[in-house]
């Protein structure tokens, strides 16, 4: 592409990525309640973020909460245009039904805006990603329970009306679709999955897709200016062979991700999920109000984006799991990362056309990367570094399809690498999973200086981001 004009429209946001849980630490400092993510089993492990304890070092993520700055300034040479974080709730109200938000937590918040700020960073903010308060869950069964509304809407004012002018571009819920997959990930539900039923399944997808509708109205309420998006995980689904119960079977497992962005973007239900309820016999508590609010549809959609899946009505073929997220069939035309991750940038050219062209709104790709083993070495300056190439090679794929995407007509706002420093896992708890351009010096024993060292791959998306995609 190197030769050719940039693809890429000016203003394009070029950034990186990261969720309060997974790199903040400070646990409970400053008046913080825990998360559901704290004390979340995962891995081999275990816990995530509560008390750490000589094994279990995530629970201190990397401490950007003491080294905001640092990092900040990291990003800022990297010529960052936008920075990806969510705003952890339970700072905020530590037990998610307070009556009065915690000013400590509020102060965080403002002090890494100001931050960012000074180096012309745009805040990407995500209001909730996967971080219900542990209280919610635990005394009210996270978002199965209406009341959950309620607490994310005074959650909500609180920050809108707080970062009024210092915010303008909102997520509201990380990856919403995978609450059908992970109901106490995605919604802080307590009852185990195994026993919800599917009926009190939607009823919660439903609460939290009334909860984005609200945030979107309320927040232009607070700031007509203020963009607010959706965010989906997206993974395309294609038919493993060209039988056509293979290609309808595709179009169904399309559906569990594409119906949250239905929702969001039509501001209803689609038909083919009231189909789905009836022959299911699943009433949903619908009210009318609530079908008012969903009218509030949001200004853009965002998603994360890391593999492709197959789809197969051949149930002796379909084994769950078997390579990628949500389950789905492996794709012999592909390769995995180290975590069985199956990586296609062409799957990226085509889910960028396939939402666009559904919906009409401008795009953004808030979530992309490579999580992989990476070595730390001594260079011959005596830096510290990690030579990345297979991740310079990953995004670098991956960004020519997001350019093939624009040729195609998709308007998107901008792209955000996933993980832009090292942090922990949010599927395994670890560390060693890495996929930053900033490598932190920490590890899973516990053991590390929290120093933090450029990879290879940060010189490249520097040069990526000053030519506005030019290099590639
Ligand atoms: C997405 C989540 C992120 C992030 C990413 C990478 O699903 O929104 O929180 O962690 O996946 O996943 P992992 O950390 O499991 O490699």
């Amino acid at each position: 592409m190197s030769n050719l004009e940039s693809k890429f429209p000016p203003g394009f946001l070029w950034g990186g990525a990261t969720a309060a849980n997974q790199f903040e630490g400070a646990y409970n400092e400053d008046g913080k309640g825990l998360s559901i993510q704290d004390i979340y089993p995962k891995g081999i492990k275990g816990g995530r973020t509560a008390r750490p304890t000589e094994d279990n070092m995530k629970l201190v993520g990397i401490d950007f909460y003491h080294r905001y700055k640092e990092d900040i300034a990291l990003f800022a040479e990297m010529g960052f245009k936008t920075f990806r974080m969510s705003i952890a709730w339970s700072r905020i109200f530590p037990n998610g039904d307070d009556s009065e938000p915690n000013e400590k937590g509020l102060e965080f918040y403002d002090k890494v805006f100001d931050e960012l700020a000074k180096y012309d960073i745009e805040p990407l903010v995500t209001l909730s990603h996967y971080e219900t308060p542990l209280a919610l869950s635990k005394n009210y069964d996270g978002w199965k329970n209406r009341k959950l509304i309620d607490f994310f809407e005074r959650y909500v004012r609180t920050v809108f009306t707080r970062y009024k002018d210092k915010v303008k571009y909102w997520l509201t819920f990380n990856e919403i679709n995978s609450t059908l997959h992970y109901p106490y990930m995605g919604a802080g539900v307590w009852t185990p999955k195994e026993r919800l039923s599917t009926e009190d399944l939607y009823q919660t997808i439903h609460h939290k897709l009334v909860a984005s509708a609200l945030a979107v109205k309320v927040g232009h309420e607070i700031n007509p200016e203020f963009k607010i998006g959706c965010m989906i995980l997206g993974i395309p689904n294609y038919p493993l062979t060209p039988k056509p119960s293979d290609v309808i079977q595709a179009m169904q497992d399309d559906r569990q991700n594409l119906f949250f962005a239905d929702v969001h973007a039509r501001g209803e239900y689609p038909k083919y999920m009231k189909r789905l309820f009836k022959e299911n016999n699943i009433e949903l508590n619908i009210t009318n109000e609530d079908k008012e609010l969903l009218k509030h549809t949001v200004d853009f959609i965002s998603f994360s984006y890391y593999m492709s899946s197959c789809s197969t009505s051949d149930p002796e073929k379909d084994i769950q799991g078997e390579g990628n997220f949500l389950g789905g069939v492996a794709n012999p035309h592909l390769e995995a990362s180290d975590w069985g991750w199956q990586i296609d940038p062409e799957g990226l050219r085509y889910i960028l056309n396939q939402l666009y062209y559904r919906y009409q709104k401008p795009l953004f790709i808030v979530e992309n990367g490579l999580g992989a083993n990476d070595e730390l070495i001594t260079d011959e300056n005596e830096n510290k570094t990690v030579n990345d190439d297979y991740r310079i090679k990953y995004l670098n794929d991956h960004l020519v399809q997001v350019a093939e995407a624009i040729e195609d007509g998709v308007e998107l706002m901008g792209y955000t690498t996933w993980g832009c420093i090292d942090l922990v896992s949010n599927s395994t708890a670890e560390l060693r999973k890495r996929y930053g351009f900033i490598y932190v010096d920490r590890y899973d024993d516990g053991s590390g200086t929290l120093e933090r060292y450029r990879k290879k791959s940060f010189y490249w998306y520097k040069g990526v981001i000053a030519s506005n995609g030019q290099i590639l």
